[in-house]
């Protein structure tokens, strides 16, 4: 991409509405802007990390078996009036009347509407194990939307959900989605600490949040340090055994304020791995047996011919919020640091002085050989000051800066500047080139 053809509306100055780093940031850099209370638009540059974190979200469903599925965002008042919720869910749902008058309403969840879809197809056990998922938006008519896109009204959210014939199915099911948690925080460059959770209006009796550490989280969170050190499982085979793995992890000790009081924490860890720390939630599942399939009449008959309704879990994660939940986790001072999984860009190439017809001819011929070899570099050929180009660079957080000028082409050099780290290394452009393509 080249700026000068791009849109990206950054911002020089702190937006005084953010109060905390990752919304300010997500202002600054022209990612997105609100559009009404916890409502955004994404600009392209949001939209990019967005779509990539859903892509990684992705991958790691279908690693674990899940089917992907889309669902509509406006479902029908009628299926919720089955299960029992339309009532009970109270005034966090958005609720629609269509022309005819029919009570219609803006998903919150999909626990009713994915019900009504597999007991309209399946029938039998042999059809087990079943997850269908979806990467949807939500609305949640939250009663103080703020910090951005970490609690908007409306969200982006991958859900899926587990049909299996009897509870240690769905276990096992249960067990897969929190081994793809693990490894798909770990490739966002997260560490996601496994909580015992309530259930709240999703409902059933077994559930667990995934919180990640963040001192602006909205929670308190008490664990055994062991937990945040632990490596994710990475290439398991999804359908063997996965109970050791959930149990090396479900034994430690982990609690939210809300559960725990500090004064019982204390005593169960050794003062030595204890942590006590703030968190953001960025996923939550659930095992709810047959909340839904009951009510819905979803069954399935069994290998001894006996029809039952099928056992459930679903399994969420806010893919909007992990936008601001990966820039709470990683930035400093002058912006974002985006790791190298779900970068906007991979490379900033940094034309100091377009119009230069050295400058020019590198930067270009940068851009073409970066572009060649499977990257997707930004070229900033604008005739900004470097002072401001730097700023900008710096604030979108690509991982790596390729910075090209008039003074270090007569030395034959470049530079490469690593975001992360700070660090600059002089180097010809060939050079420079060959490393960029290959990392
Ligand atoms: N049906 C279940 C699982 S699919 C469900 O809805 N679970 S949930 O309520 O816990 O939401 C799943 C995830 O969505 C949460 O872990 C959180 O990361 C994200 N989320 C929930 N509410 C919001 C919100 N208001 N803004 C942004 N993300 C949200």
């Amino acid at each position: 991409m080249r700026l000068s053809r791009y849109f990206l509306p950054v911002m020089r100055d702190t937006p005084a509405e953010a109060q905390i780093v990752s919304h300010r940031l997500m202002l600054r850099a022209g990612m997105i802007r609100q559009q009404a209370a916890g409502i955004y638009v994404w600009l392209p540059l949001g939209l990019r990390v967005l779509k990539k974190i859903e892509q990684v979200v992705r991958e790691e469903q279908n690693r674990a078996g899940a089917v992907e599925i889309l669902m509509p965002t406006i479902q029908s008042a009628d299926l919720w009036r089955e299960s029992g919720r339309y009532e009970a869910y109270g005034a966090e749902m958005l609720r629609i009347q269509d022309r005819h008058e029919r009570a219609m309403l803006f998903g919150p969840t999909a626990e009713e509407v994915v019900t009504d879809v597999f007991r309209a197809f399946v029938k039998s056990y042999r059809d087990l194990p079943l997850n269908l998922y979806n990467i949807q938006w939500k609305f949640r008519d939250e009663v103080r939307p703020r910090f951005g896109v970490m609690r908007g009204r409306e969200f982006l959210m991958k859900d899926a959900y587990s049909f299996d014939l009897d509870e240690a199915g769905a276990r096992a099911a249960y067990n897969r989605m929190f081994v793809a948690y693990l490894n798909t925080f770990a490739r966002l460059g997260l560490k996601a600490i496994p909580m015992r959770a309530d259930t709240g209006p999703i409902g059933g009796d077994l559930s667990h949040e995934f919180i990640i550490l963040a001192e602006t989280g909205e929670s308190q969170v008490f664990c055994d340090r062991d937990l945040v050190d632990m490596a994710a499982p990475g290439d398991v085979d999804f359908y063997g055994d996965l109970q050791p793995i959930v149990d090396a992890r479900t034994t430690l000790y982990a609690a939210t304020d809300d559960m725990h009081d500090a004064a019982e924490f204390e005593k169960r860890v050794p003062e030595s791995r204890r942590l006590s720390a703030r968190g953001i939630e960025v996923g939550h599942i659930f095992y709810f047996g047959e909340k839904y399939s009951k009510p819905m009449k979803a069954n399935v008959m069994g290998p001894d011919g006996q029809e039952k309704p099928v056992h459930m879990g679903s399994y969420g994660i806010g893919v909007s919020r992990l936008v601001g939940g990966v820039i709470e986790a990683s930035h400093d001072e002058a912006g974002i640091i985006w790791p190298e999984s779900i970068a906007p860009f991979d490379i900033a190439v940094v034309n100091l002085k377009a119009g230069d017809a050295n400058a020019d001819a590198a930067a270009e011929q940068a851009y073409a050989a970066l572009t060649k070899a499977g990257r997707d570099p930004l070229l900033d050929d604008t005739d900004a000051r470097p002072g401001t180009k730097f700023s900008t660079m710096d604030l979108i957080g690509a991982p790596y800066q390729l910075i090209i000028g008039p003074k270090g082409l007569e030395k034959g050099v470049v530079e490469i500047k690593t975001r992360k780290t700070g660090a600059r290394e002089e180097l010809s452009l060939e050079a420079a080139l060959n490393r960029l393509s290959a990392a």
